[in-house]
């Protein structure tokens, strides 16, 4: 027995395969009208293809149109590179791979740096053209994860204890010297002068 509302379900279900089906080779519905799928470009969405050299489109009016171009589509990198030249009318932006370890959180189309990546772990460092390889921040010690599914990773510090950046052993946290630690020390040192 089929109730009438899994039935319901079911017509939906099929009217929105039909509706997409019309759709060209990687496009995909935007409200009524199709588009390429964001990566590609096309002058309809019967014609999609796919971004060169790292590069991405996002998807819309500016990456399925008659007067889209590669050029004025792909001005973005993919996520995981960042920008070094931006793209032009005639040229594609230069895009680079992030470090292992980090990526970037959205597709980039500004010219940037290393810094433009951020670590996979969250307690890696800062990246910076110095500082090109991920490693556990300050406070933190190990092995910055190099992917989501990785099971390396930054582990804290015990409770006020600390380390450097890029501390791997948990031997390089040191005990912090914190206000309140020094202000005894501070008192107990007066009341041994006074005594
Ligand atoms: C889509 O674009 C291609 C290439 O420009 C063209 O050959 C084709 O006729 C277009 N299709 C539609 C439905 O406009
Ligand atoms: C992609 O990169 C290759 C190798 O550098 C280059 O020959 C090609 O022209 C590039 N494609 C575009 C569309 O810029
Ligand atoms: C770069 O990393 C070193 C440790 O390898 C650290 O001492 C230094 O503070 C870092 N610099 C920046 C700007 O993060
Ligand atoms: C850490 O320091 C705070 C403040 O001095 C103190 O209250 C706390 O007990 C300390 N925790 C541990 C685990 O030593
Ligand atoms: C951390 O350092 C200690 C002392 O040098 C060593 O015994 C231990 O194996 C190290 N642990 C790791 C995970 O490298
Ligand atoms: C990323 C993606 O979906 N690419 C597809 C584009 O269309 C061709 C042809 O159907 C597929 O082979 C690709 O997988």
């Amino acid at each position: 027995m089929i109730s009438s509302r899994s039935l319901a379900i079911l017509v939906l279900i099929l009217f929105y395969s039909q509706v997409n089906a019309q759709c060209g080779q990687n496009a995909s519905q935007v409200g009524s009208t199709c588009y390429c799928n964001s990566g590609y470009y096309g002058t309809n969405d019967s014609n999609c293809q796919q971004c060169q050299n790292n590069t991405y489109s996002l998807q819309g009016v500016s990456n399925t149109g008659p007067q889209v171009t590669q050029f004025s589509a792909c001005s973005y990198c993919q996520v995981g590179y960042y920008v070094t030249t931006p793209g032009t009318s005639a040229a594609l932006p230069g895009c680079l791979q992030c470090p292992s370890s980090s990526t970037t959180i959205n597709p980039l189309s500004q010219p940037g740096s290393i810094s433009s990546c951020v670590c996979i772990d969250q307690h890696g460092a800062a990246l910076s053209s110095l500082n090109n390889s991920c490693q556990c921040n300050i406070g933190y010690y190990g092995t910055p994860q190099a992917s989501t599914t990785d099971p390396g990773r930054c582990i804290p510090c015990p409770a006020n204890y600390t380390s450097p950046i890029g501390a791997v052993n948990s031997t390089q946290c040191t005990q912090q010297l914190d206000s309140s630690i020094l202000t005894s020390f501070i008192q107990l040192t007066i009341i041994s002068i006074l005594l």
